[in-house]
């Protein structure tokens, strides 16, 4: 059972969040706008004269364990990769690099201690505008009859393409992506121009470094409208 691991997780996120008020040097992402507000009115489609141009689907290059060059995206494109996971699990007891070869404190992975013992995949973007970045990973939740719990945390990086801090909900500075069960992970979030990010797709439990894990993200950047929330975001199966 998770139980157990799951406890310290949840424990350690919660204890991130406890940590943005009480724990300044904890890499968190600044000046967040908010997405989390309702819709743009009662009876407009928000998505209405907004189009997503659709990029072939791509796959991931192994080894994709770290951020690399960053794919650019502006308003109004659309990416899909997919990808598998060579395993997963979580070793609390396993130490983990803090400061990048830039000089920058890392904030990867989101949660501590211990870091993933299988696979990860990164996701490297450059938003070449300011925009909404909206996320969807699909991926197995039938995996030997268990539930895989995920990760798909949006980093900031640095110019040594390191992860450096980490977006968090505005409401409850929980980061986005933490802790998913396997299926269907949604979230969006704004970005600004120039600032490449990177997502890191991890699972953390069963602990099973032979399982293969299968994915497919698709990410598109639609306009960063205040109060707009994730209206904007395209309606994916
Ligand atoms: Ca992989």
């Amino acid at each position: 059972m998770p139980s157990k691991r799951h406890s310290i997780r949840f424990f350690t996120i919660f204890g991130l969040a406890a940590c943005v008020f009480g724990c300044a040097d904890w890499p968190l992402y600044q000046n967040m706008p908010s997405t989390n507000a309702k819709t743009i009115g009662p009876n407009e489609d928000p998505r209405s004269g907004l189009t997503v141009d659709w990029s072939d689907t791509s796959e991931e290059q192994e080894p994709n364990d770290l951020p690399a060059e960053a794919m650019d995206i502006q308003v109004g494109d659309g990416l899909i990769v997919e990808g598998t996971l060579s395993g997963l699990g979580w070793n609390p007891d396993a130490s983990v690099p803090r400061v990048s070869p830039c000089g920058d404190a890392l904030a990867f992975p989101p949660s501590a201690p211990g870091t993933y013992t299988g696979d990860v995949d990164w996701i490297t973007l450059n938003p070449t505008e300011l925009g909404l970045l909206c996320f969807q990973l699909d991926a197995q939740d039938d995996v030997l009859d268990h539930e895989p719990r995920i990760d798909a945390v949006l980093y900031e990086l640095d110019d040594c393409l390191e992860p450096v801090s980490v977006f968090v909900h505005p409401a409850d500075q929980q980061p986005i992506g933490a802790d998913q069960p396997a299926g269907k992970t949604r979230w969006a979030i704004t970005v600004q121009a120039n600032t490449p990010v990177g997502i890191g797709i991890a699972g953390f439990w069963p602990d099973d470094v032979n399982l293969d894990w299968t994915w497919s993200a698709h990410l598109s950047m639609v306009p960063a409208v205040d109060g707009a929330g994730d209206t904007l975001c395209p309606e994916l199966k």
